[in-house]
């Protein structure tokens, strides 16, 4: 069965299409793997997606058991966008399957952080 939420897309992801430029995005953060740029319907002060640039995965469970070394790239990324639009903590969410809201099905983390550093009571 394929619906536009199965893995064996024809069409590059929304964030395939970013990575390649096809489609403007505000753009935080890029190295040789990982992707990063604010969200379009933010939830927080800074709420940013990072993105691997490889669509092999399409959520956190697949990337776990498959390379869990890009995954502990994304938590270091997302830790180094924190400290650089934030004081330094964050939420990090990976929503994962549809019925928990995953929307797009290459696989991406939600930062969340509080936003300006001059802003913060701590
Ligand atoms: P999720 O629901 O976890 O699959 O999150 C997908 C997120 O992607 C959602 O918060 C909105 C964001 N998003 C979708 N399309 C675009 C886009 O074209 N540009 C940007 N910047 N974000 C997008």
């Amino acid at each position: 069965m394929t619906d536009a939420t199965t893995h064996d897309q024809a069409e590059p992801s929304i964030f395939t299409r970013i990575i390649r430029r096809e489609i403007p995005a505000s753009v935080v953060a890029e190295d040789e793997h990982l992707i990063a740029f604010h969200d379009i319907a933010p939830q927080a002060p800074v709420h940013v997606l990072v993105v691997p640039k490889t669509e092999q995965y399409r959520d956190v469970v697949e990337l776990a058991a498959g390379d869990p070394a890009l995954l502990a790239e994304m938590v270091a990324f997302a830790h180094k966008i924190a400290r650089d639009l934030a004081d330094g903590d964050f939420r990090l969410v990976f929503n994962t399957g549809p019925e928990a809201g995953q929307t797009v099905f290459h696989v991406h983390a939600h930062v969340l952080a509080g936003g300006a550093k001059e802003d913060s009571l701590g």
